[in-house]
């Protein structure tokens, strides 16, 4: 029988891997997606015509277009990826980002509970390594306490208690996944990776003189997203919900980001000054090609974020197969082709 999925968030980075992943299996897919002025994402262009997928036009924010879409639908499976995702713009729009990353996620469970389909739908919930904000230990497990350091980040925690209060209350199969950054050609270009990515190919190219950033001595766990939307479906598919951490157990700077995307268009890259607002980043021939720019830094910054995802490795048989590298070339290959 066919499997019928709703991702919420299809439009996005993730929404688009997973879509992909779900119509190769054969599932008819059905999409949320927010109307918009422009053309729909460039992410799921390529699907739109596939006969297995659906969009509907709708908004966390809207009760109303949630119920009706799980009033008309049997969903096997729901994907919640839809959110306002940077962590930098929460501090800017701290209310909204609660009432979708944290009340969205309790609007859809209420759908899946008062219709009455808690034996029938599986809950996937987009949780986040944020969570632990500023560490209270490394690296960080399903079992490290939490303390999130951003509006974005104390809204998914809303979300993640929610997802485990109703498993515990109504018996959903519902599951967080605690993802740690996971990145693409797919990328939003607002985030540090696509960011210095399409910044040092429209250097190389002659198109852009230098890079702002903010704190290079950030360091983060990052992985590849198509590895991560397969855990994703993974979790959904085992015999019980529950949480899991995905990540990749390697440990990058900012910096380090930096160094290895120059590298790959062959300019060499040498930091000047000490670290903090003054430092910059010169080429061979004494052009400032990085800059830091103060309005980049956060009111409260997550120094370190390193997952060990043992657990899903071992009950889910989850295995990553991109490194940090392979991710980088592939990014700066579509950055140079596209
Ligand atoms: P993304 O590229 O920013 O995509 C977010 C998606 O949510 C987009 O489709 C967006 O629609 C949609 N959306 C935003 N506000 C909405 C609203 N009010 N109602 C309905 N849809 C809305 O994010 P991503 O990187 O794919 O991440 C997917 C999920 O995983 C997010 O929940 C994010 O918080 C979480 N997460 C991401 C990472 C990561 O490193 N990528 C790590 C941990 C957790 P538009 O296209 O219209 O903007
Ligand atoms: O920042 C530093 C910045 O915005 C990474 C989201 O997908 O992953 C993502 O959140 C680091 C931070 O990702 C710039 O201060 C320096 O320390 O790429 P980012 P994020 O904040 O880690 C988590 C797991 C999510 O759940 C989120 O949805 O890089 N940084 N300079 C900068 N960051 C940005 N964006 N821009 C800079 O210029």
């Amino acid at each position: 029988m066919t499997k019928t999925a709703l991702i919420t968030g299809i439009t996005g980075q993730d929404g688009g891997y997973l879509a992909e992943l779900l119509l190769d299996k054969g599932y008819m897919v059905h999409g949320l997606q927010r109307r918009v002025s422009s053309e729909p994402s460039r992410r799921i262009a390529h699907l739109i015509n596939h006969p297995n997928l659906k969009l509907h036009y709708g908004d966390l924010s809207d009760t109303g277009s949630l119920m009706k879409l799980f009033d008309l639908h049997l969903f096997n499976e729901v994907y919640n990826l839809a959110a306002q995702s940077h962590v930098r713009v929460s501090f800017d729009m701290p209310e909204y980002t609660a009432e979708v990353d944290g009340i969205g996620v309790l609007k859809l469970l209420e759908c899946i509970r008062t219709l009455g389909m808690t034996e029938h739908t599986r809950f996937y919930q987009a949780s986040t390594s944020e969570l632990y904000g500023k560490v209270v230990e490394t690296p960080q497990s399903e079992t490290t306490p939490f303390y999130p350091r951003s509006p974005y980040g104390v809204a998914k925690q809303f979300g993640f208690w929610t997802v485990k209060n109703y498993r515990e209350s109504y018996g959903i199969h519902a599951s967080n996944g605690i993802l740690f950054n996971h990145e693409s050609p797919w990328r939003g270009s607002e985030f540090v990776t696509q960011k210095i990515v399409q910044g040092v190919v429209k250097i190389a190219k002659g198109e852009q003189s230098h890079i702002e950033l903010g704190n290079l001595d950030a360091e983060r766990d990052w992985g590849h997203a198509k590895d991560y939307v397969e855990g994703m479906y993974r979790m959904v598919q085992h015999d019980y919900g529950d949480d899991y951490v995905l990540a990749t157990g390697e440990l990058h700077s900012v910096r380090e980001l930096v160094e290895a995307c120059f590298d790959a268009v062959d300019i060499r890259l040498r930091w000047e000054g000490k670290p903090g607002p003054d430092e910059i980043g010169v080429d061979e021939n004494g052009n400032t090609i990085v800059k830091i720019n103060p309005d980049f830094y956060r009111p409260a910054e997550v120094d370190l974020l390193l997952g060990n995802p043992t657990k899903a490795k071992e009950v889910l048989g989850w295995k990553p197969q991109y490194t940090f590298v392979s991710m980088i070339e592939e990014m700066m290959q579509f950055a140079l082709t596209n």
